[in-house]
């Protein structure tokens, strides 16, 4: 009794009120698993297509009608009488339907609602969590949070070039601990914004969204901020950063940053200062995509100092990470299922990464609903890393609650890995 039979998917929203595919996948029995589909805002150019029904009387033409109809139609046709428990093959069946490089018939929103789908209803079928059920009985690693109080770039409408600033609790004995350190000092953070009459209303992902004088004038509040909750910086709660750089690429090595024009190795430079300023621990998405003589400058200057995180540059591709471990572009990829579109080939990204000494952020989108797959993926893939945005806002605080709630039911043998886990090679 563990066959597929019926999936039904329907349009809903998304944390900012725009259309996102819902799939539920029923068995036989009646047992059945549901999913939905985050979006991103900054999104690679070399991500999986999401698709939209550009029809401008609907949701200004981001309506997901077409994609909800595909997975209702051919894809159910497809997985109908498959057997749940057999992922690889209910994946391998999608990305053969669908026909292209980058799932752009079917729609990776519509792949990815019906892989996940499955998961789920096989985890349910068994009565296990969604962790167990991904990483088996030897699964006990809950992941460090990297967590953005800060946002700029493309989610907040604030003069910040850099996309996210991140407090990350990576000195605390637990995830329940961590959590509530940077909760502290997201609030404490609150109120020294609001001393100095900055905005405290939240962007994006949670985090607050002020103009501020400069890009460091971001990190010297987090530094402040976590001193003034009773934390030390560099040893209870560290620092990572996501510039998302194509956001201020201008093409040809150069960058608009605080304003200058400036070329990739002053980028570099700044970056460097930066991590001899303030506890830094992870740099995402240093350089833009296009920029591969920027990432291999970044790599030669901060390689062996910091965490460096491909994200729009790899976009959770096995194939492209593996192009990034042979030229040494980083030394780290961040995890997102919609970049790539199944769970198999997340999890084959994951594995290739975690083989060639990389390390693996599992990562939320800018665009969410209160799906927790994600958290269940970074135990359950012993990833021991999650970005899943701030202190704040539902769909946010819904991975982090979920993670509260794995890291009681592992009991004695929960194991939170603090620094240990940010690069096993350095
Ligand atoms: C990122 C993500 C998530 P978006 O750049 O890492 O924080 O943003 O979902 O907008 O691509
Ligand atoms: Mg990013």
């Amino acid at each position: 009794m563990t066959k597929i039979k019926d999936m039904r998917a329907r349009e809903v929203l998304d944390s900012r009120g725009n259309p996102t595919v819902q799939v539920d996948c029923i068995l036989e029995d009646g047992t059945w698993g549901r999913a939905q589909v985050p979006s991103g805002a900054s999104t690679g150019k070399k991500e999986a297509l999401e698709l939209r029904d550009k029809d401008e009387k609907r949701y200004k033409g981001k309506g997901v009608l077409k994609a909800v109809e595909h997975v209702n139609t051919e894809i159910k046709k497809a997985l109908l009488g498959m057997y749940v428990f057999n992922q690889a093959e209910i994946d391998k069946r999608l990305i053969e339907l669908d026909g292209t490089e980058n799932k752009s018939r079917l729609g990776a929103n519509a792949i990815l609602g019906a892989s996940m789908a499955c998961m789920r209803a096989a985890a349910n079928k068994l009565g296990i969590p969604l962790f167990q059920y991904i990483g088996g009985l030897n699964t006990t690693m809950l992941p460090v949070p990297m967590m953005n109080v800060i946002n700029g770039g493309e989610h907040a409408d604030n003069n910040l070039d850099i996309q996210e600033f991140m407090i990350v609790p990576a000195g605390a004995p637990s995830f329940k601990e961590a959590l509530r350190m940077a909760s502290e000092t997201f609030h404490t953070l609150k109120s020294i914004l609001k001393k100095r009459g900055l905005a405290t209303s939240v962007g994006d992902e949670g985090g607050f969204a002020p103009n501020l004088k400069s890009n460091e004038e971001a990190f010297s509040l987090l530094v402040e901020s976590i001193s003034e909750a009773g934390y030390k910086p560099r040893e209870d709660i560290y620092i990572a950063f996501d510039a998302a750089a194509n956001s201020f690429y201008l093409g040809n090595g150069k960058y608009r940053f605080d304003g200058k024009e400036i070329q990739s190795e002053e980028l570099v430079d700044i970056y460097v200062d930066i991590v001899n300023t303030f506890p830094v621990i992870s740099i995402e998405d240093g350089m833009a995509e296009d920029d591969i003589e920027g990432w291999k400058v970044q790599y030669k200057k901060l390689g062996d100092k910091v965490q460096l995180v491909g994200d729009d540059i790899f976009v959770t591709n096995p194939k492209l990470i593996e192009n990034g471990i042979k030229e040494n572009l980083a030394n780290s990829v961040l995890i997102k299922l919609n970049q790539i579109g199944t769970v198999s080939e997340t999890l084959k990204a994951i594995s290739l990464a975690h083989k060639n000494g990389w390390t693996c952020v599992v990562s939320h989108r800018s665009g969410e609903t209160c799906d927790t797959t994600i958290a269940d993926l970074a135990v359950g893939a012993g990833t021991g890393m999650i970005k899943t945005g701030s202190l704040s806002r539902s769909e946010r605080i819904a991975k982090y609650n979920r993670l509260l709630e794995i890291e009681e039911m592992l009991g004695e043998v929960a194991y939170y890995p603090r620094t240990s886990v940010f690069n096993p090679k350095r």
